[in-house]
């Protein structure tokens, strides 16, 4: 879908030891990550029946990581949408500008691991619908 990508991280493990020694993901700015990171956060703890997110970035890049469990992200456009189930710490959802975004169907313990290219700023956020809409066609017309 325009403006979002899913992105394969290494997963460096052993397989004659796998049973104990586990696997290691690395990831690197400017390789793996289309962006510099400026800020991190994550997202756990959440009830199976919460739904969050319902938003869009004006700016913002993002790539979202489920570290443990699962989450589903609709991502949406006027245009078309999408649902992307992250349940594999090797596997990013890249979200650029101007994507509508929400999280649900959080399994128990599922972590969301979140890497964003700024700083945060609620200026960027557009929260209401209707306005994201409006705004959303003009931007994917003129690009
Ligand atoms: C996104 C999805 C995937 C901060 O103070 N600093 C921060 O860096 C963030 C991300 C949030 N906040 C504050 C703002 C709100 O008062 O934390 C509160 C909850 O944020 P929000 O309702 O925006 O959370 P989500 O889960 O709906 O959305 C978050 C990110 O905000 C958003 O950028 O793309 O995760």
């Amino acid at each position: 879908m325009i403006n979002t990508k899913l992105i394969s991280f290494r997963d460096i493990c052993d397989p004659s030891r796998k049973q104990y020694f586990g696997h290691l993901t690395p990831i690197e700015c400017g390789q793996e990550i289309p962006f510099e990171v400026h800020r991190i956060y994550y997202i756990y703890g959440v009830d199976q029946e919460a739904r969050r997110g319902y938003h869009s970035h004006q700016d913002l890049e993002q790539v979202l990581i489920c570290l443990g469990g699962s989450v589903k992200i609709l991502i949406k456009t006027p245009d078309e949408e999408q649902v992307v189930q992250l349940d594999d710490p090797t596997k990013g959802l890249y979200i650029g500008p101007m994507i509508w975004r929400e999280m649900f169907d959080f399994s128990q313990h599922a972590t969301l691991l979140v890497l964003a290219s700024k700083h945060y700023n609620e200026k960027d956020y557009i929260r209401d619908y209707a306005r994201y809409e409006q705004e959303a066609k003009q931007y994917f017309q003129k690009g």
